[in-house]
């Protein structure tokens, strides 16, 4: 039987919850696992309570019993669990693959500790081989796109069953192929100067450890 090395990851993850705390719920197919996890505790006594980055992992945790609270009772969170495209040693990330980026990053940032989980085929010494998802008003978008391409990317408008794709939030996502990105800290600034730019899939100083699951069966935390 194989291993399966998100929810590996995920669940040693929900190990950092504890009683009391207010939980950031990541979206994708590895923040699946650890809400799977942590609504099997919150059955067994865990009390916790939770805010989602996405209307499928707020689903998935209002029918697993995790107690939802609205952003506005809240004022931070003790605790964000999230998936990533990429990530690198020094925990710098690359999100956005699944369209919520900025959700994403307004929950994470809202959170004393982030914990990334991922599978080891996420874990890259440079990040850039995954295009890098910048989310981008529609308004004279194709302006924004020409700004990006000078940054030295191949910017591709996401598209869904052959429409424009759009986020949860109204706007467009460009995917920006950069191959590898030197400095991850330095194109951030460059992206924020672009007014059309809403936020960009680089996470950089918001994450405070990463759970890997790996194919040996082992976790390798960073
Ligand atoms: C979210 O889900 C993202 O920011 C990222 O795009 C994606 C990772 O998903 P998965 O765990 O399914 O690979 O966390």
């Amino acid at each position: 039987m194989s291993i399966n090395v998100k929810q590996l990851a995920a669940e040693k993850a929900v190990e950092y919850v504890q009683d009391g705390m207010k939980v950031g719920l990541g979206t994708g197919s590895t923040a699946y696992w650890a809400i799977r996890k942590l609504g099997e505790r919150v059955s067994e006594g865990l009390k916790i309570t939770a805010v989602a980055t996405s209307q499928a992992s707020e689903d998935q945790a209002r029918e697993l019993g995790i107690p939802l609270v609205a952003f506005g009772d809240v004022d931070s969170l003790d605790l964000t669990i999230d998936g990533a495209d990429e990530l690198d040693g020094a925990l710098q990330l690359i999100k956005g693959g699944g369209g919520a980026l900025l959700r994403e990053k307004i929950v994470a940032m809202g959170s004393t500790r982030m914990i990334v989980v991922a599978d080891e085929s996420k874990a890259v010494t440079t990040l850039g081989k995954f295009p890098l998802p910048v989310e981008i008003v529609p308004f004279a978008w194709e302006w924004t796109v020409a700004d990006l391409a000078k940054l030295g990317c191949k910017p591709e408008l996401r598209r869904s069953a052959g429409e424009l794709y759009k986020t949860d939030n109204g706007n467009y996502i460009a995917d920006c192929r950069f191959e590898a990105i030197d400095s991850a800290a330095d194109l951030a600034l460059a992206l924020q100067r672009i007014p059309g730019v809403v936020e960009h899939g680089l996470f950089i100083g918001i994450a405070d450890m990463a759970v890997i699951g790996k194919n040996d069966g082992t976790i390798e935390i960073i």
